[in-house]
């Protein structure tokens, strides 16, 4: 196998409602998708769900990834086909680009468009490539809501489509009331909130006050740097914590699991795996694997990704190894007013299952996007 040509195009996807956390509204979204083609002629994509911003995380902004793609990513894949021979495993993948620092996002987008390519090569279904076992995936809903109101009304919807399980956004000054009202509602519903870095020593006190509310877990209150504090406030919750931002590698995942194992509080942390933010699939493959023979549960995230994205994560949370629910759905069917997919994601009371036949629309992409840039490796 040889890598041909590499594509990057540039899509403005609309979101149907907007999406609200800590750090911001999103509504209209600048997105990657990346096509890698083989010397015969399969092309695998990826999307690498970009936000317009770096203030989910550094580098996951669409700028910051074009600019690594096109300077480094790119041309080191060119220069190991030309040094180094053919890159025709994910290994050699990896290790082209192995010496850039940082840019987890950038070689996700590469990595995930290898996978794809793999499993059209060796016309094997994407969920069996990853090691994926389970033919059925439990998926809840994030809800990023603005005020309470649209908190309530989104519930409603997502509840009244059969979900399991809300994940609700929270912020300083909006986390006791939301809560309190959603569990008066919905007394058995699965119920875990996301502070997306908002939080610090200061006012985390106030997470507290949800320890009675029964919740599933509390996901990153702190900022990304704050494994330590993470770790130590979490010996003063019921709740568990679960890490998004903070974790980058299966290095990170374990001095997590060291920092609560040291604590006595191991079952108090979960681990949201995101393949974008661990720079690949091979990478949260890892991390579920550390985690699990910890007992430390994991689930997998989005952000707010396309159905391509949403498809490649369903196919990794198929590996026995992720436990909770993952986010795969959203209460209003597919995030973006127009997407890319050759037929909706479907669902029955919020589980997923492989019978469907995804396939990705690269007409549609093209359509929806400008091409950036086009490379013969
Ligand atoms: O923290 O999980 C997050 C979206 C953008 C950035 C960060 C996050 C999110 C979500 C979206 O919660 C969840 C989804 O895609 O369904
Ligand atoms: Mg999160």
């Amino acid at each position: 196998m040889k890598l041909k040509k590499i594509s990057l195009y540039h899509a403005r996807l609309k979101l149907k409602v907007p999406f609200t956390t800590s750090f911001g509204t999103q509504d209209n979204i600048d997105r990657l998708f990346i096509a890698l083609t083989d010397e015969k002629g399969n092309t695998g994509w990826a999307e690498i769900p970009t936000l317009n911003e770096p203030a989910y995380k550094a580098e996951s902004d669409f700028p910051a990834v074009v600019t690594s793609l096109t300077n480094f990513v790119i041309p080191s894949l060119k220069t190991y086909q030309k040094t180094k021979g053919n890159i025709d495993s994910l290994d050699k993948l990896q290790a082209s680009y192995q010496w850039i620092k940082g840019a987890n996002f950038a070689k996700y987008g590469v990595e995930a468009a290898f996978w794809h390519l793999l499993s059209l090569r060796k016309k094997q279904p994407l969920y069996r490539l990853f090691g994926g076992s389970k033919k059925t995936i439990v998926s809840g809903v994030s809800i990023g809501g603005q005020n309470l109101t649209d908190v309530l009304t989104r519930a409603e919807m997502a509840v009244g489509m059969g979900f399991k399980r809300i994940k609700v956004k929270i912020w300083p000054g909006f986390d006791l009331e939301p809560i309190k009202a959603l569990r008066k509602k919905y007394p058995s519903l699965l119920i875990q909130v996301d502070g997306n870095s908002a939080y610090n020593l200061t006012n985390w006190k106030a997470l507290q006050k949800l320890d009675q509310y029964n919740l599933l877990l509390i996901e990153q209150p702190l900022s990304d740097a704050d494994l330590l504090d993470h770790s130590q406030i979490s010996t003063k919750l019921k709740t568990p914590i679960c890490l998004d931002e903070s974790i980058h590698s299966l290095d990170d995942a374990r001095y997590a699991i060291k920092l609560w194992q040291d604590n006595k509080n191991l079952k108090r942390l979960i681990i949201n795996i995101k393949p974008p933010r661990v720079g690949g699939f091979a990478n949260s493959i890892a991390i579920a694997k550390l985690a699990n023979k910890h007992k430390v549960k994991t689930w997998v995230g989005g952000m707010l990704d396309s159905g391509w994205g949403k498809y490649m994560n369903l196919c990794f949370n198929s590996r026995p190894e992720l436990s909770l629910p993952g986010d795969h759905f959203s209460p209003t069917g597919e995030y973006f007013k127009t997407d890319v997919l050759n037929q909706p994601l479907t669902h029955t009371n919020g589980s997923y299952d492989f019978s469907q036949d995804v396939r990705i629309d690269s007409a549609k992409i093209k359509k929806l996007s400008k091409n950036l840039l086009n490379i013969q490796l």
